[in-house]
């Protein structure tokens, strides 16, 4: 599956390389997330509890990140925890991915990289907790994730629990929709917002059975039509945070962004920690929830597939 060219820089793990070999269902998860997106030690943690819960539910996890210039698809517990403990970590998107495989560094991949990553090895689930898109005052910044561009052209299925309620919603919803990427709330009509179940914004698609999910992402590809697509899964209602607590959190830590001069790739990561200073753990413990919530889905979605 994977081209002669990349196989020299790829590790895969023995139980991911035998179920791609089977046949059998594989969940691809992200990094950056561990890296970048949640402290010690509960990003160790959430890794190793999607892992599990990606086996209890029948499919093999394969966790994407590049150790010292190796992409790994599928980590050792070993390599998780180094990860885990942080230090020298880059935060590799597309435009970078390539560089700290050339360069022997070590990073997490973001949702762009993880995609690519996933494809190059013949995986077409992917689970996370929110995708990267187009930041508020974005007129100004110009900033928007390649997570974006990466959906419209990389054929996986990303199980999130919608964009990132940091971002400007509608805006991203607007990129998607121009990008040609099917937007599928499940069993939801409205799109949810990451750490909030509900959102003013109607969903663009509807799905209710993973089944129907893997019968969408087939036709597309037996139609010839390229690209990705997002699964909105909305967080269970136990963890959720109501949209309207949220929103004072999330503008508080902006106008800290912008006093402290924050920008770039260092965005995301900040506005994520200053919201869980800001509500006292509470939108970590729900992060968690929902990347686990997704992580049940996405199996379900590659074993479907
Ligand atoms: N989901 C989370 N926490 C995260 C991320 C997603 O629950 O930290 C990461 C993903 O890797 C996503 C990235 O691709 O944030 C977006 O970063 P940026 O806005 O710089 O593209
Ligand atoms: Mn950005």
């Amino acid at each position: 599956m994977i081209p002669e060219s990349a196989r020299s820089f790829i590790d895969i793990e023995p139980a991911v390389a035998e179920a791609l070999d089977a046949g059998a269902p594989v969940v691809a998860l992200e990094s950056t997330i561990i890296t970048h997106g949640m402290p010690y030690p509960q990003n160790r943690e959430t890794a190793i509890s999607v892992e599990r819960i990606v086996r209890e539910e029948g499919a093999v996890p394969a966790t994407i990140a590049v150790m010292d210039g190796r992409l790994k698809i599928g980590l050792t517990g070993a390599e998780r925890q180094a990860l885990a403990m942080g230090g020298d970590m880059m935060k590799l998107s597309r435009a970078d991915l390539a560089f700290a495989i050339s360069e022997r560094r070590t990073g997490g991949t973001t949702v762009a990289a993880t995609m690519i990553a996933a494809a190059l090895a013949g995986i077409s689930v992917f689970a996370t907790g929110g995708i990267g898109g187009v930041h508020k005052g974005a007129e100004k910044s110009f900033d928007i994730s390649a997570d974006l561009d990466e959906l419209a052209r990389t054929p996986v299925i990303v199980v999130s629990a919608g964009p990132k309620a940091i971002l400007d919603i509608d805006k991203t919803l607007e990129v998607l929709e121009t990008r040609g990427v099917p937007v599928v709330a499940y069993g939801a009509d409205v799109v949810p917002a990451f750490w909030s179940r509900s959102s003013p914004r109607p969903a663009p698609l509807r799905l209710d059975r993973p089944d129907a999910i893997a019968g969408f992402f087939r036709t597309r590809h037996a139609l010839g039509i390229a690209g990705g697509m997002l699964v909105a899964n909305p967080v269970p209602e136990a963890d959720e945070i109501p949209e309207d607590e949220m929103a004072a959190y999330i503008a508080a830590a902006q106008a800290a962004a912008s006093a402290e001069n924050i920008g770039g790739k260092a965005v995301t990561p900040y506005l994520l920690s200053k919201i869980l200073e800001l509500s006292d753990g509470r939108s970590l413990a729900t992060n968690i929830a929902l990347v686990e919530n997704n992580a049940r889905l996405a199996s379900r979605i590659a074993k479907a597939l």
